[in-house]
C-alpha cells in the first residue's frame, strides 16, 4: 500500500489513521530496530492478528507465505506499508543497518496467537478450508 506523503519545503509527513488508511483499530505498537546482519525474524503466522509494517527508516526484505504462494518484498520507504492479514507467513531478512520496522497490530501482544512452526501453520491452513 503507497502512503499519502504530505510534504512541503520543511520535508514530509505520513499519517496513519485507523479506518482512513488502517484496515483495523490499532491496539499495539512497535518498533524492531538495531536488528543485527545476516539476522532473520519472524518465522511465524498469527491466528488472529492483523498488522500493518512500516520501514520508517532503512529496509528490510519480507517475506510471505498464504500456504500456497510465496512472495519477497522489499520495504524501502517510509511511505510504502504492508498489511499483514492473519494466517499469513511471514519472514523478515537483510536489515539494513538503519533500519527501523514500525508494526502496528490489531490487538495486544498474546503468544498464544503465535504459530512458530512451519508445518503446523500449513496443517492449520488445510483444516480452515476443510
Ligand atoms: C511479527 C513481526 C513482524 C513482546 O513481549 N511484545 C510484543 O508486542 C512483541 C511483538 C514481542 N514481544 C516479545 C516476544 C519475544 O520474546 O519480544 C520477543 C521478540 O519477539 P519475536 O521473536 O516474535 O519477534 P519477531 O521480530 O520475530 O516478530 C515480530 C512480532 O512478534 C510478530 O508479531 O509479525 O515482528
Amino acid at each position: 500500500m503507497d502512503l499519502k506523503v504530505i510534504g512541503d519545503q520543511r520535508g514530509s509527513l505520513i499519517a496513519l489513521e485507523p479506518g482512513l488508511n488502517i484496515p483495523f483499530a490499532i491496539k499495539r505498537v512497535y518498533y524492531i530496530y538495531g536488528t543485527l546482519p545476516d539476522v532473520g525474524r519472524g518465522y511465524h503466522a498469527h491466528r488472529r492478528l492483523e498488522q500493518m509494517a512500516i520501514c520508517v527508516s532503512g529496509s528490510c526484505k519480507m517475506i510471505i507465505d498464504d500456504g500456497i504462494t510465496r512472495r519477497e518484498m522489499r520495504l524501502d520507504s517510509a511511505n510504502k506499508a504492508l498489511v499483514i492479514r492473519n494466517m499469513i507467513w511471514r519472514e523478515m531478512h537483510e536489515f539494513s543497518s538503519d533500519c527501523v520496522l514500525l508494526v502496528l497490530a490489531s490487538d495486544y501482544y498474546d503468544e498464544s496467537d503465535y504459530i512458530r512452526d512451519y508445518d503446523k501453520f500449513i496443517k492449520e491452513v488445510n483444516d480452515g478450508k476443510k
